[in-house]
């Protein structure tokens, strides 16, 4: 099993970054503890030195495989659903503009928290048309340069729009490009799927990146979830892409790295 962790490449308010701070430094702890690659979250592409921050991932033999964006909501509220178009359209180019160095990495982009919420005053129907259409633009513009993208449900208390895998499935659906599929978060399914193993069974080939914290959002093995199962199940899919790590600093970020590592490797898989 390829296992990753999430990691920030900004002080963030996220609590589910299990590291934040100094970049290099927390790589190569990573790095030591046995992890094969590192998922950094990215708030502003163009903040960052594309080239330093692939050669210094690389330098320590660890893989990207996906990049996170949802600090542009987290820090900055850049949604596709916010009323005012200008704010949409920030929010696709802020998308856009992970797509260089996602390439250059070699990662997927993750759509999770800048679809956004439904803003007092917006009709549902009007968010998920707004939502459709800059979700589609950010879709083809990936497309483009062969870039991935993982749309990523999210459960009830952080947006009423897309809690689970079927519903968005049924979105990747209507889409229809083959670049875009799934990221799917065993925190997120223990809340919203009848069946964390059902619903992977049927988003199968169109899963592209997998999130993995306990019941809690602690480490795994801290909590209720039963790990074996859960991986069994995504292996038997013939997904063959990391799992990934995003839990809380709990006790503190390399206690958990440590332990989540220990847990998950135990399993066999
Ligand atoms: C991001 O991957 C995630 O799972 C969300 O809970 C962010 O708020
Ligand atoms: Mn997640």
């Amino acid at each position: 099993m390829k296992l990753s962790i999430v990691l920030s490449t900004h002080a963030a308010k996220f609590q589910a970054v299990a590291y934040k701070g100094d970049f290099e430094q927390n790589v190569v702890k990573i790095a030591s503890y046995g992890f094969d690659g590192v998922e950094p979250a990215v708030r502003d592409p163009s903040l960052v030195d594309h080239d330093s921050l692939v050669a210094t991932v690389s330098k320590h033999a660890l893989a990207i495989p996906a990049i996170g964006t949802g600090q542009a909501w987290g820090e900055e509220r850049l949604s596709f659903t916010d009323p005012d178009p200008k704010v949409r359209q920030q929010a696709v180019d802020r998308i856009a503009s992970h797509v260089p160095l996602a390439k250059k990495a070699g990662a997927v982009i993750i759509i999770g928290l800048v679809r956004g919420i439904i803003q007092e005053g917006v009709r549902e129907k009007q968010a998920r048309e707004w939502m459709f259409s800059s979700f589609k633009t950010c879709v083809e513009i990936a497309g483009k340069a062969g870039v991935r993208i993982a749309f990523e449900p999210l459960n009830r208390y952080e947006t009423p729009l897309l809690n689970t895998a079927k519903e968005s499935l049924e979105l990747i659906e209507r889409v229809g490009a083959d670049n875009l599929g799934l990221l799917l978060d065993t925190f997120h399914m223990n809340i919203e799927e009848p069946s964390i193993e059902q619903s992977i069974k049927i988003c199968a080939e169109r899963i592209f990146h997998f999130h993995v914290a306990d019941s809690n959002r602690w480490y795994p093995g801290a909590g209720h979830l039963d790990f074996r199962r859960i991986l069994e199940t995504l292996f038997s899919t013939g997904y063959a892409g990391f799992v990934s790590g995003e839990f809380m600093a709990v006790p503190d970020a390399d206690v958990a790295a440590q332990k989540g590592i220990q847990h998950l490797r135990g399993l066999g898989l």
